[in-house]
């Protein structure tokens, strides 16, 4: 075993980054190299304004970062690519057509109504074991129908993808980002019936390739103008940001549950074969692929969106928000809350956040949150609500005796957030590490390239020696089925 130096490229829905990880056996350390905002464009198509992302942009800010990673490396072997899932970008005869829609643009309503004329949601639940999301690829695609692209394109890509053929010229669809596609059956396989029966093409997107697999070395002319060495290459790591997460996430999948906590909160237990039934349709969890073939039976709970979304909204009035003061102030709220229904469709686009939570408390007669620091607890309240039904349902549906609860990512570092899951749900919570999602990434690269050996857990053992988290105990003696609702302090 040598050792050696691999970059992640990590792209969030808010900011993507580069981040260099020296590894070797029993070393790790992670360092970031560049960060860089991801901000979605809306431009006029015509009809109406819709919402894309600056693939292009995103795409030259990560080349920048590889190249400074370069700079900074003596041995850089490897790159690997992650980002959020189902969105995509088509082709034809190896060149970009457009930008990607982004998943919160509205135009998939079109593409739900017409995927469930052909097949009811609870049939398509057990074809491809997936949650509802409206942006979902399939949904997507059925929503492109329209717009004649489809006929046009001769391939599409999912994002890393995408980033990693621009790096390579090599196509391919990973694995854990395929999963979350709905075109894929639950044994792993393109749904070429369903999508002949949808009408739509069965070989848009490329083959699958398997998780930690080579997809080739930089084009030289890449590596010219990053300064790179022709001999680095690009793995096919776990693509998919939440499988990225959910690899390095220092945990014991037979007792524990997690939250995977950034834009969303991605709330459930890891398994080794799917769980399909009426149950889990009902309760909206997901069966998503994760490293080494593992099932990340996980629910979407919207996530640090809906502060983030409070901020920007803030900023927009004029008022400098800064997000550790308000969630200060936040705690010091004493007055008591319902907590609003986070899973709510309404908050799912950009816009008004507060706004919209105002009127989802006045439209059900209860009282709103007036002050902004009353907003942001009701917000965190709610979140925390949300993971800790979320944990709840994942153990119950799977049989999976929790006994802690894994928060990971951004989330990780909003300690009202970590305390007030742990209290609802009686259980502590383990925060960190905040960079889960770049830390899977490079452990996967760093495998693929002989820098670390071992499975799943030697690699989650690797992580927890060197990011110990830290331990929110509950300030109830609540068991985890107690449902009743805590007046925290
Ligand atoms: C998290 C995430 C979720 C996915 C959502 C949309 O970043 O990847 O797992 O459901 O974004 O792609």
């Amino acid at each position: 075993i040598r050792s050696g130096q691999v970059a992640a490229i990590d792209l969030g829905a808010t900011s993507g980054r580069v981040m260099v990880a020296d590894i070797g056996p029993g070393r790790l350390e992670l360092e970031q190299v560049a960060r860089f905002a991801n901000d979605p464009v809306q431009i006029w198509d015509g009809r109406r304004t819709a919402l894309h992302w600056d693939l292009p942009g995103l795409y030259n800010s990560a080349c920048a970062g590889l190249a400074e990673a370069g700079r900074q490396c003596d041995n850089l072997v490897g790159v690997g690519v992650d980002s959020w899932a189902v969105d995509y970008a088509m082709l034809r005869e190896g060149r970009l057509l457009g930008l990607p829609h982004h998943y919160r643009d509205e135009r998939t309503a079109v593409g739900v109504d017409a995927v469930h004329e052909q097949l009811s949601p609870v049939d398509l639940y057990l074809r491809n074991g997936l949650q509802f999301l409206p942006f979902t690829t399939i949904y997507q695609l059925a929503a492109e129908k329209a717009s004649g692209l489809l006929d046009v394109a001769d391939s599409a890509l999912l994002i890393p993808d995408l980033i990693g053929y621009w790096l390579t010229g090599e196509r391919g669809t990973e694995r854990t980002n395929a999963s979350t596609t709905g075109l894929l059956r639950t044994d792993g396989r393109w749904d070429t019936a369903m999508l002949e029966q949808l009408g739509l093409p069965a070989d848009l997107f490329p083959d699958i390739v398997e998780t930690g697999s080579t997809l080739g070395p930089l084009l030289p002319a890449v590596a010219e103008h990053l300064g790179l060495s022709p001999a680095t290459t690009v793995t096919s790591v776990a693509s998919h940001d939440t499988a990225a997460a959910v690899a390095a996430i220092p945990m014991d999948p037979e007792s524990a549950a997690y939250i995977s906590c950034g834009t969303w909160g991605l709330v459930g237990v890891e398994l080794p074969a799917p769980v399909v039934s009426r149950a889990g349709w009902k309760a909206n969890f997901t069966n998503e692929v994760g490293a080494d073939g593992r099932i990340r039976f996980l629910h979407n709970v919207m996530g640090l969106w809906l502060l983030s979304e409070t901020l920007r909204q803030y900023e927009r009035d004029g008022y400098r928000a800064d997000l550790a003061e308000l969630l200060a102030q936040a705690a010091e709220v004493t007055t008591p809350f319902d907590v609003f229904d986070t899973d709510d469709q309404t908050f799912l686009a950009p816009g008004d956040m507060p706004a919209r939570i105002r009127s989802w408390y006045d439209e059900r007669g209860l009282r709103p949150p007036e002050t902004r620091a009353e907003t942001v607890r009701v917000i965190v309240e709610s979140l925390a609500a949300a993971f800790a039904d979320g944990v709840r349902q994942a153990a119950e549906l799977s049989d999976t005796p929790v006994q802690r609860v894994h928060m990971v990512g951004g989330g990780s570092q909003n300690r009202l957030l970590c305390q007030l899951t742990a209290d609802r749900l009686g259980l502590p919570v383990l925060a960190g590490p905040v960079e889960a999602t770049a830390l899977g990434n490079v452990l996967i690269s760093a495998r693929a390239h002989g820098l670390i050996e071992g499975d799943l857990q030697a690699m989650r053992t690797l992580v927890a020696a060197q990011f110990p988290p830290h331990v929110f105990h509950p300030r109830t003696s609540r068991t985890m089925a107690g449902d009743a609702v805590l007046a925290s302090t």
